[in-house]
């Protein structure tokens, strides 16, 4: 079990992304206010507790990878890159603008990001790529690729996962951002995948259930992924999109909405609240 003092730290971390998160979305600019937000507890524990991963050795064969396929969450994995010190925090300013560093989604300009990703499908195909070279390289590294639960509509994924089963890939944990909302409403009535984790059984995964904004779930389910051995994993975190803000959860609105003055102020507050809370 995960020391009480490391989870407070990681709801803090997730706490802290989350306002980076609003703050570079900014009043009267849409922003991937709801997508990000599911995320904000994996990448804390991703990038603070599990990753070899930092602006030292992020040219390391041997650091850790992550994808983030689900590329349109970008501002939650600039929060994270930032809090680790790989650009400064001038950027976050300069978000999204054609002089800043920061694109819309992310780039391989960009310190720490792995994969240009957006187009969504395509994340776990590249992960795969990595972690069989990894493998044939005899490196310690593992890759993780972050998708969304709208995204598993896309066909290229299932190919991906059959390869990993089939080539019996064992140094890569793929995750699913199970918010149950993509971009125009739940992802049941938009493209209904029913029985995901016993699709992804039957292709010959591992799969993983974790509580997705509870660290120790998240860790404890990284850290069995980790000894599986023969075949990949899959953990599926259950999340609320638009977590930590009362207006955004659940609501297909705020998968790319407008923060005006009043959801601002207010995303701000609540998060004031939950960090007191803690
Ligand atoms: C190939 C492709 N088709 C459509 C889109 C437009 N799009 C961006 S986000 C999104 C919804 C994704 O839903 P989900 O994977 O559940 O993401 P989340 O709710 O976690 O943000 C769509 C359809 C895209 N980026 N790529």
């Amino acid at each position: 079990m995960t020391e009480d003092r490391v989870i407070r730290e990681l709801r803090l971390l997730a706490v802290k992304l989350r306002r980076d998160v609003v703050e570079m979305i900014g009043v009267g600019a849409a922003g991937h206010l709801g997508g990000s937000s599911s995320l904000a507890e994996a990448m804390a524990v991703l990038y603070f507790h599990r990753m070899n991963i930092s602006k030292d050795n992020y040219r390391d064969p041997n650091r850790d990878r992550l994808v983030l396929s689900k590329g349109h969450a970008a501002l939650i994995q600039y929060a994270a890159l930032c809090e680790k010190g790989f650009f400064p925090r001038e950027e976050l300013k300069r978000v999204k603008t054609l002089d800043g560093l920061l694109q819309g989604h992310p780039d391989l300009s960009i310190p720490g990001i792995e994969a240009v990703t957006g187009s969504l499908g395509q994340g776990l195909s590249v992960a795969l790529g990595m972690a069989l070279a990894l493998r044939l390289d005899k490196s310690p590294a593992r890759v993780f690729v972050i998708m969304g639960d709208g995204e598993q509509s896309e066909g290229q994924i299932w190919e991906a996962s059959q390869g990993a089963a089939n080539f019996q890939v064992d140094n890569l944990t793929a995750f699913i951002d199970w918010n149950k909302v993509q971009a125009t409403g739940p992802t049941r009535d938009t493209f209904n995948i029913p029985a995901l984790d016993e699709k992804w059984r039957a292709f010959g995964w591992e799969v993983i259930r974790a509580e997705g904004h509870d660290p120790g779930s998240i860790i404890e389910a990284v850290e069995k992924a980790e000894l599986v051995k023969g075949r990949p994993s899959v953990i599926i975190l259950d999340t609320v999109k638009g977590k930590g803000f009362s207006f955004a959860e659940g609501n297909a609105a705020y998968h790319n909405g407008i923060l005006d003055e009043g959801t601002y102020k207010q995303a701000l507050a609540e998060l004031d609240a939950a960090k007191a809370a803690l």
